[in-house]
């Protein structure tokens, strides 16, 4: 369907209220920024392909944004185990501790306290390298949830939602994602769909100008759907291949604002009904296990494809992670580990438990 198509089939089927906000918005005057695709600033860290040597400067990074839940959990770990081989009720309950604080949640600490009492009784006599066994028993809780970012569309553009609750970090989530894509040549207009603050709007605005990418926006108040609407039509005429919305923060107990999310859904799907094609929740690490009751009721209401676990920066809670993989098995496609453009790392299982425990001295410019 073209995008005139569109706005004919939404003439015919939509409310006259609607049909007022969606004409005020085509009618209205584009905020559509456009910007010199000249390269400049700096580009995403590479990201590691399996079997290639790690990257000692994305491996960085990662430890420095990790430290508050390496000290709270992996370096707790080590302390505890030390040199111990023998695995007591003392021992497993100083760990059940650990793994709690750290918010992994009671499922996943008891699945994985479980795996490692099984592979203590099965142990021969020489033991077993207890730090060892529970690095590899969370990394199996983790890789499951270890997805390539690699958003596939036929027919350009794509739509990529991002969602979540106030201060989650959707906005700033969406200028690294921006970031990636154009510094990987991958065109990307952003819209700006959060259309409830001028803030907000002048927020994801001066991300554009950062990332050099352009930018559709209306005035604030202005109907969420239509303003994605219209920059779908916008990404479509200029031949870009990824358009990433903005969306307001909303509770995920709010049932009308949750309702928005649902109208967002089905305006863009009378352009093409494959829109959106990704749907990605971006939550707070530090918010605990009130990300279990997130992502279920996003998920029910929009139907999410991914999650963006941001902030384990700022947090010694990051062991929600563990709760996320166990409970809700989506993809964790990126975390953040800090406010910059580099900031947002894909997910590697394997990369972040290393991380989180101590790995010797730190290494040379490594701070943490
Ligand atoms: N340290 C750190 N700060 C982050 C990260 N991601 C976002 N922030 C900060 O968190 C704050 C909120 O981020 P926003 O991107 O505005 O969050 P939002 O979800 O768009 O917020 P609303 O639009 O108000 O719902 C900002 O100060 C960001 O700089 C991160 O990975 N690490
Ligand atoms: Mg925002």
């Amino acid at each position: 369907m073209t995008c005139s198509e569109a706005h004919q089939a939404l003439r015919a089927s939509v409310s006259t209220e609607s049909l007022i906000s969606l004409y005020n918005a085509i009618h209205l005057h584009f905020n559509v920024q456009r910007h010199l695709m000249t390269r400049s600033g700096s580009s995403p860290p590479k990201d590691p392909s399996p079997g290639e040597p790690r990257d000692s400067a994305f491996f960085n990074r990662l430890r420095r944004g990790l430290k508050r839940t390496r000290d709270g959990l992996g370096s707790a770990i080590d302390k505890t185990l030390g040199k111990r081989r023998k695995l007591d009720i003392a021992t497993i309950e100083e760990l059940e501790e650990i793994l709690l604080r750290a918010d992994v949640g009671m499922p996943a600490t008891t699945a994985l306290l479980q795996k490692v009492e099984e592979r203590y009784r099965k142990a021969d006599s020489s033991g077993l390298d207890l730090t060892q066994c529970i690095k590899e028993e969370m990394t199996a809780i983790l890789e499951p949830c270890e997805r390539p970012w690699a958003p596939q569309v036929a027919e350009p553009p794509g739509l990529i939602l991002m969602v979540g609750v106030n201060g989650a970090g959707k906005t700033t989530t969406i200028g690294k994602l921006a970031h990636r894509l154009h510094s990987s040549d991958t065109s990307v207009l952003l819209a700006a769909g959060d259309t409830f603050r001028a803030a907000a709007i002048d927020q994801l605005r001066e991300w554009a100008e950062r990332c050099q990418v352009p930018l559709v926006a209306q005035n604030p108040g202005a109907d969420a759907a239509a303003v994605i609407y219209d920059a779908v039509c916008s990404a479509r005429a200029r031949k870009i291949q990824w358009v990433l919305a903005d969306t307001a923060g909303r509770l995920h107990t709010q049932v009308d604002l949750m309702g928005e999310l649902g109208k967002i859904r089905k305006v863009v799907k009378r352009i093409d009904p494959s829109m959106p094609h990704e749907v990605l929740l971006v939550l707070d690490a530090g918010i605990g296990q009130n990300a279990i009751a997130q992502v279920r009721q996003f998920n029910e209401t929009i139907g999410l494809t991914g999650l963006i676990l941001s902030k384990l920066d700022g947090t010694a809670k990051g062991g929600v992670i563990f709760a996320l993989a166990q409970e809700m098995r989506l993809p964790i496609y990126f975390i953040g580990v800090g406010e910059q453009m580099e900031d947002l790392q894909p997910f590697n299982a394997s990369d972040f438990i290393d991380a989180m425990f101590t790995l010797g001295a730190p290494e040379k410019n490594d701070p943490a």
